[in-house]
């Protein structure tokens, strides 16, 4: 069982302009779709989709609290929350034929002491029924900076795999426990190093840093060039054929979904590597967020080339 942990959940709203986005001007949304929201959730509904036995625990709160478990539902997703008393937030993917992607992030409201503490008590609860955890996103107010270096210690001492996708504070305090897995794309790399990463011998060197750490698997997500793996000593880039993208939202929590599902059936990283590389693929190629065609899985897969560095 995979337990996807999501501090921040969020209703996602997917806005489709007919045209470029306009500022300063009013515009109809031609196409709206809402989803359980929240990087955690994409992973779960990709592991679901996957076919991989999956549970979402997270922070859901209000009538958007509500509503999010009311679409989680409707994917097949089993979830064990903890409630709290302030609204769930929401996030806005604006889609336009010009930029592509535009996102806004609602911060997400205050947690108190005491459901953090609720939280805590079921997800070690959860542990024993898990054999991979994933922490992914951002963290609420209110939840200390070493959120996840807790879950992750926790995780750890109770023998399980744990992959955290994080960034900033959060990411920082996190790697302090040495998760299994961790997936930042070049732009948290980038941010955590505090430099700029030109070329793929700058990622390749600051990946390395993070390896050096302690880390066992470091994924680096580099969009449309694929990704690259670092475990063992060893170097993995692996690249998926060009596609014409169509909603990117959620790729690297597809890639994420895959991960966890190869780590759990103890896949060497050069399958681990194609067949995350393969789901965030198909995820671009699907309007949802954190969702794929299965059809799609089946003719990328094969022309994913992955090569040891
Ligand atoms: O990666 C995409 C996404 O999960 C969106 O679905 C939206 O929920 C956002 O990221 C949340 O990011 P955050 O870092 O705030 O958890």
């Amino acid at each position: 069982m995979i337990t996807t942990v999501t501090l921040n959940a969020a209703i996602d709203k997917a806005y489709q302009l007919d045209g470029p986005l306009v500022r300063g001007t009013v515009m109809r949304v031609k196409e709206v779709r809402q989803s359980a929201g929240g990087k955690g959730l994409n992973v779960a509904r990709v592991i679901k989709r996957c076919g991989q036995a999956v549970q979402a625990t997270g922070l859901v709160g209000g009538f958007n609290g509500a509503y999010l478990e009311s679409l989680l539902k409707k994917d097949g997703v089993p979830a064990c929350f903890t409630e709290t008393a302030s609204e769930t937030r929401s996030c806005v993917n604006i889609l336009d034929s010009t930029y592509g992607s535009t996102e806004l992030l609602e911060p997400g409201a205050e947690v108190s002491q005491e459901e953090w503490q609720r939280f805590c008590d079921q997800y070690k609860a959860l542990l024993n029924e898990t054999t991979v955890v994933t922490l992914s996103g951002s963290l609420p107010k209110g939840l200390p900076v070493d959120s996840y270096r807790l879950l992750i210690e926790w995780a750890k001492e109770a023998g399980k795999v744990v992959i955290l996708d994080s960034s900033g504070q959060a990411f920082q305090e996190g790697l302090l426990a040495k998760p299994t897995l961790v997936k930042p794309n070049q732009d948290e790399l980038e941010a955590f190093f505090n430099t700029k990463i030109e070329t793929l011998e700058d990622t390749l060197c600051y990946a390395k840093k993070l390896a050096d750490e302690g880390i066992s698997y470091v994924v680096i997500s580099l969009g449309g060039e694929g990704a690259l793996l670092l475990h063992d000593g060893k170097i993995y880039h692996g690249c998926p054929p060009k596609i014409k993208p169509v909603n990117t939202v959620g790729c690297g929590d597809s890639m994420v979904g895959a991960l966890a599902i190869g780590l759990g059936r103890g896949d060497d990283p050069e399958t681990c590597l194609r067949y995350a590389i393969a789901v965030g693929t198909a995820n671009a190629l699907s309007p949802a967020t954190g969702d794929f065609d299965p059809a799609d899985l089946d003719w990328l897969l094969p022309e994913i080339r992955v090569r040891l560095l």
